[in-house]
């Protein structure tokens, strides 16, 4: 069976969360100081300008070794040849994106209940993220927060590997790390930060072991 090893910081990459910076650009200061997991997400571009970027993002991650996915559309992340897709609750079923991606591409889903997160193992994701952990002010309208206890409640539910999501900074990650969590995604806490690289320095320092590949 298809089984990437998946673990320590994932980055998501948005240009609405980030207008300041250029997405390439923190891509390669982040595979720098050693982040192998990135997603882009762009849920407001036409399908070319979402193409375009996509591709120039997966040519910088293909060239420092790191897994690119993409969020929400399986046929720019077809159309790029990343590493996988991520997908929400609203976005394609499991089983008719493992159909549209092939076996061997990464397949991950947003869960945000114990139900979500066994329907995700169920149904052959290969992660998942589960959140929101924290308050986030970086996706709207959003989920109550499910906390360290709500992760250790799911961690039993599931041998994927699970990366907390949500308003995840470096002073909570001993805790998530304790209660169960792969790894962390994360948004704002690197690409709002006043140094960038520092921030990810730290955020990478708690996961010494870990890093997230393709099978040989
Ligand atoms: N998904 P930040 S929380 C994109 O709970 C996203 O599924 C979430 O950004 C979920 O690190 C979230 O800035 C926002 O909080 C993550």
């Amino acid at each position: 069976m298809f089984q990437p090893s998946l673990s320590g910081v994932y980055l998501l990459l948005d240009e609405q969360w980030a207008p300041r910076h250029n997405l390439s650009t923190v891509l390669e200061l982040a595979a720098g100081c050693g982040i192998r997991l990135f997603q882009y997400r762009n849920k407001i571009g036409s399908p070319r300008d979402v193409f375009a970027k996509a591709r120039e993002l997966r040519e910088v991650a293909a060239r420092l070794g790191a897994l690119f996915i993409v969020n929400d559309r399986c046929d720019v992340a077809l159309a790029v040849e990343a590493d996988g897709v991520h997908l929400g609750q609203d976005d394609l079923p499991l089983d008719l994106a493992r159909q549209v991606m092939g076996r061997h591409k990464i397949i991950g889903i947003s869960t945000h209940r114990s139900e979500e997160v066994t329907q995700a193992t169920r149904g052959g994701a290969n992660y998942i993220g589960y959140g929101p952990l924290f308050p986030t002010t970086t996706k709207e309208a959003h989920e109550a927060p499910v906390g360290c206890a709500g992760l250790r409640e799911i961690r039993s539910l599931t041998p994927l590997p699970v990366f907390a999501i949500g308003g995840i900074t470096v002073d909570s990650l001993e805790e998530i790390v304790d209660s169960g969590a792969n790894g962390v995604a994360v948004a704002s806490a690197v690409l709002n930060a006043s140094n960038i690289e520092q921030t990810i320095r730290d955020f990478v320092s708690h996961f010494p072991a870990s890093s997230s590949s393709l099978p040989e």
